[in-house]
């Protein structure tokens, strides 16, 4: 085990190579500059570090920090780490970037599991051999080099999974999902075409967000790496940028500009992944008044419809997914009135259907778990 509590030797990053939100946060300790090493999730890691850090929850990316202390969920990873080290910020200082920044983490946090998970498990005939040894690698990393892949046979059961039993992805949709997901990378490619990053010349939150699924499933599985990056050379351009440490970093757009080549990606997105949001808010609301004494949300309840690219979907309720919007939401709350307005009056103008309607019942993620904040701030009283 390479971490310790000696301040010089930085962070540590308890990860997988493979792992969505895991090289979200690798990526951004790199752009920042940051000492820090590296630790895969072997099982025996999973035992001693992380089940104990997270109260039995084996779950990637962890950071432990130089003090010791540990720090689970790769936003509150980035907003911790953002707290301590004000360099190099990653949040724009306009309302509307800001705005536009946090959507953009909801949807590659939340939304782009569906092409990460369907391109990864779905073409099994091209990814198998690849995903087995890669599970394989981090878990069983002290099993001989010949069987290593053995080891990624258990994981590929549980995350297999994930695409019918908890993402409804099925032929009557996967079509849809497809033409989407072809089209969100083209309408990237574009604008990476004119710009380094999302809002610029520097990254952001959405930047890092996004780099998870576009990076550790479609650009790394031989299927989506072949089909779907590799054809696409200002994403592959941009993916190249955000795996780096920038010897300097330039500045966002002038004016809080958001560019045009986003408001499509935004447009789909809000009439997409915002109506299962409201979906989740709902079935999360009713579960909480039928529960009013629980402090602690379950990370599923039941599942709820989606619509996707004109398809439809059940799926498991998450949450979760209530708290990421509100982190949406939060950064709104934050502004006057006057720059809440001309943030309106643009989504209006560009068709932006993003209604910022509050859940009656807010969540906070704390200590691996979703608490209702009215039950937390109970508990400080
Ligand atoms: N919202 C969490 C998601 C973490 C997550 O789902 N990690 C996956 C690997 S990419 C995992 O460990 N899943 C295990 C599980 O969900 O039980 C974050 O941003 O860190």
């Amino acid at each position: 085990m390479s971490a310790t509590n000696n301040a010089e030797a930085g962070y540590c990053l308890y990860q997988s190579p493979v792992s969505y939100y895991s090289v979200k946060v690798r990526a951004y300790l790199r752009y920042k500059g940051l000492v820090f090493s590296e630790v895969p999730a072997s099982d025996k890691v999973a035992k001693e570090i992380i089940k104990p850090a997270t109260g039995g929850w084996r779950v990637i990316p962890i950071v432990k920090t130089p003090q010791g202390t540990f720090i689970q969920d790769s936003s509150i990873i980035l907003d911790e780490l953002e707290s301590i080290h004000n360099e190099r910020s990653i949040t724009p200082p306009g309302l509307k970037q800001q705005a536009v920044s946090s959507l953009f983490e909801l949807l590659g946090d939340e939304w782009l599991v569906y092409p990460a998970m369907h391109y990864r498990w779905n073409y099994k005939a091209y990814n198998l051999r690849y995903i087995l040894n890669a599970f394989g690698q981090s878990r069983k990393a002290h099993w001989p080099n010949a069987l290593r892949w053995l080891g990624g046979v258990v994981p590929a059961l549980k995350f297999g999974n994930i695409p019918r039993f908890m993402l409804g992805i099925n032929q009557s949709n996967s079509a849809a999902i497809e033409e989407w997901t072809l089209q969100l990378l083209d309408q990237l490619d574009l604008h990476f075409s004119h710009y380094d990053y999302l809002l610029g010349s520097r990254p952001c939150y959405g930047d890092f967000a996004l780099y998870g699924p576009l990076h550790a499933h479609l650009a790394l599985d031989p299927y989506p790496k072949e089909h779907l990056i590799k054809p696409r050379k200002h994403v592959t351009a941009w993916l190249e940028r955000m795996n780096t440490t920038p010897q300097q970093v330039g500045d966002w757009l002038p004016d809080d500009e958001v560019p045009d080549t986003l408001v499509p990606i935004l447009q789909s997105q809000c009439q997409d992944q915002l109506h299962y949001i409201h979906q989740v808010m709902a079935k999360t609301t009713a579960w909480i008044t039928k529960h009013p004494k629980a402090k602690i949300l379950p990370r599923f309840i039941g599942k709820v419809e989606y619509r996707l690219n004109g398809a439809a979907g059940k799926r498991l309720c998450t949450p979760y997914s209530q708290w990421m919007y509100e982190r949406v939401l939060d950064t709104i709350a934050k502004a006057s009135p006057q720059k809440v307005d001309d943030l309106t009056r643009w989504l209006n103008t560009q068709n932006i259907a993003f209604d910022p309607v509050k859940p009656p019942s807010p969540l906070v993620f704390q200590r691996s778990r979703l608490w209702r904040k009215a039950a937390l701030l109970g508990d400080r009283l």
